[in-house]
């Protein structure tokens, strides 16, 4: 159906890999499109945590596709980042939560799509970098921004303006990944965080995602009225009753979305 994507189903995990391997997986329009319709179709009833990866064992995502942006003029410029930026902030508001197995080169657009994802696991032969200065542009699927949230604006200054790619142990210190681990081990531990949230509530988990996401930027009262209103929520639903119960019981809760 996807010309660039493998889609895989293990239980209530989704998994995604962008395969494009004659060019590191570089992001072109067709993929963006493809990851796009993916987005818009996943069905977060079903999946309760989506993980992505790149296809190969080099390359997670080598950026976007040079070949077709050297051509671009400054309004196809501008319309080729939108589209970008469009989609990784559908993949970051995705209702449940989305992990980068970051198995190799995440750079320029492929840094911005692992920093779009909720949490990043990378194997220890990655790199991560925002090349774009060297090429004469700048990070254009939103880079400068969640770059500096995720570092500080210090060290994404510091990478953005240089263009230097860090390693995976470099990336782990300054945050920009949360594990790192040997690459025949990525994929195991990426399922293997991704089925420990599918374990949980799945409802409340959303709600946990939704609460991060969009409280980040809002003043501390407004963010904590915000997350006391989600908070509340979760007691009109069937898992909070049955969680609390089944604790309470000592048994196990098979949560159930509802
Ligand atoms: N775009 C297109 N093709 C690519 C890309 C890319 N980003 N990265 C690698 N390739 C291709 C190479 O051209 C090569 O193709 P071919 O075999 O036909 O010559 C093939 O992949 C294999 O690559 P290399 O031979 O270069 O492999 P190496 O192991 O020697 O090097 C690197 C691997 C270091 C990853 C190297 O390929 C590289 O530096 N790639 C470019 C990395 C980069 O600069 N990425 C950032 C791109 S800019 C960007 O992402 C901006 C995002 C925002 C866009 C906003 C739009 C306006």
């Amino acid at each position: 159906m996807y010309q660039h994507l493998k889609i895989e189903e293990r239980g209530a995990v989704a998994l995604l890999t962008i395969s494009a391997p004659k060019s590191l997986n570089a992001l072109n329009s067709t993929i963006l499109n493809e990851i796009g319709e993916y987005l818009d179709r996943f069905d977060s009833r079903r999946f309760r945590c989506l993980v992505i990866t790149g296809d190969g064992e080099k390359s997670f995502v080598a950026g976007a596709d040079i070949s077709e942006m050297a051509s671009l003029d400054a309004a196809q410029g501008e319309a080729f980042g939108k589209r970008g930026a469009e989609v990784f902030r559908r993949l970051e508001t995705l209702p449940v939560p989305v992990i980068a197995a970051v198995n190799g080169f995440a750079l320029g657009g492929g840094c911005e799509l692992a920093m779009a994802c909720d949490i990043r696991l990378c194997s220890d032969n990655a790199r991560f970098g925002q090349p774009e200065v060297g090429l004469g542009i700048i990070p254009g699927f939103s880079g400068t921004v969640r770059l500096t949230r995720l570092v500080g604006m210090g060290m994404a200054k510091q990478l953005i303006y240089t263009g230097r790619a860090v390693k995976a142990d470099e990336a782990l210190r300054i945050g920009l990944v949360n594990e790192v681990v040997p690459q025949a081990d990525l994929m195991g531990r990426a399922i293997e965080i991704a089925d420990s949230i599918a374990a949980q509530a799945p409802l409340a988990v959303q709600a946990a995602k939704r609460c991060i996401n969009d409280t980040f930027d809002l003043p501390a009262d407004e963010a904590i009225a915000y997350e006391n209103r989600a908070f509340g929520q979760c007691f009109s639903t069937e898992d909070q009753k049955a969680g609390m119960k089944a604790f309470l019981e000592k048994g196990k809760c098979e949560f159930v979305g509802r």
